[in-house]
Protein backbone atom coordinates (compact mmCIF):
# COMPACT_ATOMS: atom_id res chain seq x y z
CA UNK A 1 0.00 0.00 0.00
CA UNK A 2 3.02 2.51 -0.43
CA UNK A 3 2.04 3.72 -3.40
CA UNK A 4 -1.38 4.69 -1.93
CA UNK A 5 0.12 6.51 1.06
CA UNK A 6 2.47 8.37 -1.53
CA UNK A 7 0.10 9.33 -3.48
CA UNK A 8 -2.22 10.71 -0.46
CA UNK A 9 0.60 12.57 0.54
CA UNK A 10 0.91 13.88 -2.94
CA UNK A 11 -2.76 14.74 -3.04
CA UNK A 12 -2.63 16.47 0.17
CA UNK A 13 0.37 18.62 -0.76
CA UNK A 14 -1.11 19.31 -3.95
CA UNK A 15 -4.41 20.34 -2.29
CA UNK A 16 -2.71 22.90 0.52
CA UNK A 17 -0.44 24.24 -2.23
CA UNK A 18 -3.61 24.74 -4.54
CA UNK A 19 -5.56 26.51 -1.93
CA UNK A 20 -2.84 28.75 -0.63
CA UNK A 21 -3.45 29.80 -4.37
CA UNK A 22 -6.82 30.53 -3.84
CA UNK A 23 -6.45 32.94 -1.05
CA UNK A 24 -5.17 35.48 -3.62
CA UNK A 25 -8.46 34.95 -5.70
CA UNK A 26 -11.11 37.02 -6.93
CA UNK A 27 -12.53 39.54 -4.21
CA UNK A 28 -15.85 39.61 -5.82
CA UNK A 29 -18.58 38.45 -7.95
CA UNK A 30 -18.07 41.09 -10.51
CA UNK A 31 -14.75 40.84 -11.01
CA UNK A 32 -15.40 36.94 -11.20
CA UNK A 33 -17.56 37.96 -14.54
CA UNK A 34 -14.55 40.31 -15.24
CA UNK A 35 -12.13 37.68 -15.23
CA UNK A 36 -14.87 35.49 -17.46
CA UNK A 37 -14.22 38.02 -20.22
CA UNK A 38 -10.44 37.44 -20.24
CA UNK A 39 -8.59 35.22 -23.09
CA UNK A 40 -8.02 32.79 -21.00
CA UNK A 41 -8.95 29.56 -22.35
CA UNK A 42 -11.33 27.47 -20.31
CA UNK A 43 -9.02 24.68 -19.99
CA UNK A 44 -6.41 23.78 -17.65
CA UNK A 45 -3.23 22.27 -17.90
CA UNK A 46 -2.76 21.72 -14.27
CA UNK A 47 -5.50 19.32 -14.37
CA UNK A 48 -4.09 17.19 -17.36
CA UNK A 49 -5.01 13.80 -17.62
CA UNK A 50 -2.47 10.71 -17.79
CA UNK A 51 -3.71 7.47 -19.94
CA UNK A 52 -2.43 5.60 -16.31
CA UNK A 53 -4.91 4.94 -13.65
CA UNK A 54 -3.44 7.23 -10.00
CA UNK A 55 -4.11 5.14 -6.64
CA UNK A 56 -7.03 6.47 -4.63
CA UNK A 57 -6.48 9.13 -2.86
CA UNK A 58 -8.19 7.39 0.24
CA UNK A 59 -8.70 3.64 0.74
CA UNK A 60 -11.99 1.54 -0.16
CA UNK A 61 -13.83 1.77 2.83
CA UNK A 62 -13.28 6.25 3.48
CA UNK A 63 -16.29 6.32 1.63
CA UNK A 64 -18.27 4.21 3.96
CA UNK A 65 -20.88 6.39 4.83
CA UNK A 66 -22.04 7.24 1.28
CA UNK A 67 -20.45 4.47 -0.67
CA UNK A 68 -19.90 0.98 0.78
CA UNK A 69 -16.28 -0.79 0.34
CA UNK A 70 -17.15 -3.29 -2.13
CA UNK A 71 -18.96 -0.90 -4.88
CA UNK A 72 -15.39 1.39 -3.73
CA UNK A 73 -13.21 -1.74 -4.68
CA UNK A 74 -15.02 -3.63 -8.18
CA UNK A 75 -15.70 0.40 -9.78
CA UNK A 76 -11.79 1.27 -9.09
CA UNK A 77 -9.93 -2.07 -9.50
CA UNK A 78 -12.53 -3.46 -12.02
CA UNK A 79 -14.28 -1.42 -14.11
CA UNK A 80 -12.00 1.73 -13.68
CA UNK A 81 -8.54 0.25 -14.21
CA UNK A 82 -10.80 -1.64 -17.75
CA UNK A 83 -11.20 2.25 -19.13
CA UNK A 84 -7.47 2.90 -18.63
CA UNK A 85 -6.22 -0.44 -20.38
CA UNK A 86 -8.53 -0.15 -22.91
CA UNK A 87 -7.94 3.38 -23.87
CA UNK A 88 -4.40 2.52 -23.67
CA UNK A 89 -5.19 -0.53 -26.27
CA UNK A 90 -7.33 2.18 -28.86
CA UNK A 91 -4.33 4.60 -28.56
CA UNK A 92 -1.68 2.44 -29.62
CA UNK A 93 -4.42 0.64 -32.43
CA UNK A 94 -4.93 4.93 -34.20
CA UNK A 95 -2.06 6.21 -33.25
CA UNK A 96 -2.07 8.07 -30.79
CA UNK A 97 0.49 9.22 -28.31
CA UNK A 98 -0.27 7.68 -24.87
CA UNK A 99 2.45 10.89 -23.35
CA UNK A 100 -0.03 13.65 -24.28
CA UNK A 101 -2.39 13.81 -21.87
CA UNK A 102 -6.07 12.38 -22.79
CA UNK A 103 -7.90 15.65 -22.59
CA UNK A 104 -6.15 16.28 -25.91
CA UNK A 105 -7.93 13.06 -27.51
CA UNK A 106 -11.02 14.34 -26.06
CA UNK A 107 -11.29 17.54 -27.80
CA UNK A 108 -11.35 15.93 -31.32
CA UNK A 109 -12.90 12.73 -29.94
CA UNK A 110 -15.25 12.38 -33.20
CA UNK A 111 -12.26 12.03 -35.17
CA UNK A 112 -11.80 8.66 -33.27
CA UNK A 113 -13.36 4.96 -32.50
CA UNK A 114 -16.25 4.47 -30.55
CA UNK A 115 -13.97 2.09 -28.35
CA UNK A 116 -11.78 5.46 -27.77
CA UNK A 117 -14.61 7.47 -27.05
CA UNK A 118 -15.97 4.88 -24.35
CA UNK A 119 -12.79 4.62 -22.45
CA UNK A 120 -10.92 7.73 -22.99
CA UNK A 121 -14.06 8.69 -21.39
CA UNK A 122 -14.79 6.14 -18.80
CA UNK A 123 -10.68 6.97 -18.00
CA UNK A 124 -10.99 10.70 -17.96
CA UNK A 125 -14.24 11.01 -16.10
CA UNK A 126 -12.97 8.22 -12.87
CA UNK A 127 -9.91 10.06 -12.30
CA UNK A 128 -11.79 13.26 -11.99
CA UNK A 129 -14.44 11.13 -10.09
CA UNK A 130 -12.26 9.61 -7.17
CA UNK A 131 -10.60 13.21 -6.36
CA UNK A 132 -14.37 15.09 -6.74
CA UNK A 133 -14.66 12.68 -3.52
CA UNK A 134 -13.22 12.96 0.32
CA UNK A 135 -14.29 10.94 3.66
CA UNK A 136 -17.43 12.45 4.98
CA UNK A 137 -17.37 15.40 7.12
CA UNK A 138 -19.79 17.18 9.22
CA UNK A 139 -22.02 20.40 6.93
CA UNK A 140 -20.08 19.68 3.92
CA UNK A 141 -20.78 22.34 1.75
CA UNK A 142 -18.69 24.67 -0.31
CA UNK A 143 -17.23 28.04 0.91
CA UNK A 144 -15.29 31.21 -0.05
CA UNK A 145 -15.24 32.33 -4.24
CA UNK A 146 -16.90 28.62 -5.54
CA UNK A 147 -20.12 29.36 -2.81
CA UNK A 148 -20.20 33.00 -4.14
CA UNK A 149 -20.25 31.87 -7.49
CA UNK A 150 -22.70 28.96 -7.07
CA UNK A 151 -25.16 31.32 -5.36
CA UNK A 152 -24.51 33.78 -8.06
CA UNK A 153 -25.35 31.14 -10.56
CA UNK A 154 -27.94 29.26 -9.04
CA UNK A 155 -29.47 31.20 -6.33
CA UNK A 156 -28.45 29.12 -3.71
CA UNK A 157 -26.64 26.03 -2.47
CA UNK A 158 -29.98 24.15 -1.38
CA UNK A 159 -31.22 25.12 -5.10
CA UNK A 160 -27.87 24.22 -6.89
CA UNK A 161 -28.07 20.93 -4.95
CA UNK A 162 -31.65 20.42 -6.44
CA UNK A 163 -30.90 21.06 -10.00
CA UNK A 164 -27.32 18.85 -9.53
CA UNK A 165 -29.39 15.70 -8.24
CA UNK A 166 -31.89 16.23 -10.75
CA UNK A 167 -29.91 16.00 -14.17
CA UNK A 168 -27.80 13.02 -12.11
CA UNK A 169 -31.63 11.37 -11.21
CA UNK A 170 -33.12 12.12 -14.61
CA UNK A 171 -30.38 10.91 -16.70
CA UNK A 172 -32.09 8.20 -18.69
CA UNK A 173 -29.95 4.70 -18.01
CA UNK A 174 -26.13 5.23 -17.90
CA UNK A 175 -24.08 8.58 -17.81
CA UNK A 176 -22.83 11.61 -15.50
CA UNK A 177 -24.31 14.83 -13.92
CA UNK A 178 -21.88 17.74 -14.42
CA UNK A 179 -20.87 21.25 -12.69
CA UNK A 180 -18.81 22.69 -15.44
CA UNK A 181 -17.80 26.18 -16.61
CA UNK A 182 -19.16 26.67 -20.33
CA UNK A 183 -17.12 28.33 -22.85
CA UNK A 184 -17.61 31.70 -21.39
CA UNK A 185 -16.74 30.75 -17.99
CA UNK A 186 -20.11 30.61 -16.96
CA UNK A 187 -21.50 27.89 -14.00
CA UNK A 188 -24.08 25.34 -15.88
CA UNK A 189 -24.94 21.89 -14.99
CA UNK A 190 -26.00 19.27 -17.20
CA UNK A 191 -26.02 15.54 -17.73
CA UNK A 192 -24.31 13.54 -20.23
CA UNK A 193 -24.90 9.32 -21.54
CA UNK A 194 -22.59 6.57 -21.19
CA UNK A 195 -19.15 8.23 -20.78
CA UNK A 196 -19.45 11.17 -22.73
CA UNK A 197 -18.17 14.49 -21.20
CA UNK A 198 -18.58 18.24 -21.38
CA UNK A 199 -14.72 18.10 -22.61
CA UNK A 200 -15.72 16.60 -25.72
CA UNK A 201 -16.66 17.57 -29.24
CA UNK A 202 -19.63 15.59 -29.53
CA UNK A 203 -21.01 16.93 -26.08
CA UNK A 204 -24.05 18.38 -26.34
CA UNK A 205 -23.14 20.18 -23.06
CA UNK A 206 -19.40 21.87 -23.56
CA UNK A 207 -16.75 23.70 -21.10
CA UNK A 208 -14.51 22.44 -18.49
CA UNK A 209 -15.73 20.22 -15.83
CA UNK A 210 -15.87 21.35 -12.34
CA UNK A 211 -18.09 18.14 -10.67
CA UNK A 212 -18.29 14.85 -11.80
CA UNK A 213 -21.46 12.14 -10.71
CA UNK A 214 -21.16 9.06 -11.89
CA UNK A 215 -24.77 7.99 -12.17
CA UNK A 216 -23.84 4.11 -13.43
CA UNK A 217 -26.02 1.18 -12.24
CA UNK A 218 -22.38 -0.02 -11.01
CA UNK A 219 -21.83 3.13 -8.78
CA UNK A 220 -24.30 2.83 -6.30
CA UNK A 221 -26.62 -1.15 -6.90
CA UNK A 222 -25.00 -3.01 -4.57
CA UNK A 223 -25.58 -0.14 -1.33
CA UNK A 224 -28.66 1.51 -3.25
CA UNK A 225 -30.47 -0.92 -5.58
CA UNK A 226 -33.24 1.20 -8.20
CA UNK A 227 -32.89 3.99 -5.22
CA UNK A 228 -30.52 6.12 -7.36
CA UNK A 229 -31.95 9.46 -6.08
CA UNK A 230 -31.15 7.80 -2.31
CA UNK A 231 -27.32 7.34 -3.71
CA UNK A 232 -27.21 11.20 -4.70
CA UNK A 233 -28.88 12.20 -1.79
CA UNK A 234 -26.17 10.43 0.69
CA UNK A 235 -23.29 11.50 -1.71
CA UNK A 236 -23.23 15.18 -1.10
CA UNK A 237 -21.43 14.22 2.68
CA UNK A 238 -18.83 13.09 0.38
CA UNK A 239 -17.76 15.77 -2.39
CA UNK A 240 -14.12 17.66 -1.84
CA UNK A 241 -15.42 21.14 -2.70
CA UNK A 242 -11.73 21.95 -1.91
CA UNK A 243 -10.81 20.37 -5.21
CA UNK A 244 -13.86 21.94 -7.10
CA UNK A 245 -12.76 25.03 -5.76
CA UNK A 246 -9.34 24.32 -7.40
CA UNK A 247 -10.57 23.24 -10.68
CA UNK A 248 -12.59 26.57 -10.14
CA UNK A 249 -9.90 28.84 -9.36
CA UNK A 250 -7.56 27.45 -12.78
CA UNK A 251 -10.41 28.54 -14.88
CA UNK A 252 -11.12 31.98 -13.63
CA UNK A 253 -8.15 33.28 -11.95
MN1 LIG B 1 -18.25 4.23 -13.08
Amino acid sequence: MNNLSNSRRKFIATTAKNSLAIGIGISSISSFLAACGSSKKATASAFNTSYDQLPLPYGYSALENAIDTATMEIHYSKHAAAYSANAKEAAQAEGIDTKQPIEAVLEKISKYSSKMRNNAGGHYNHEMFWKCMRPKTTDNKPAGKLLQNIEAVFGSFAAFKLKFAAAGATRFGSGWAWLYADNNKKLQIGSTPNQDNPLMDVSEIKGFPLLCLDVWEHAYYLKYQNKRADYIDSWWGIVNWDYVQQRLANIIL
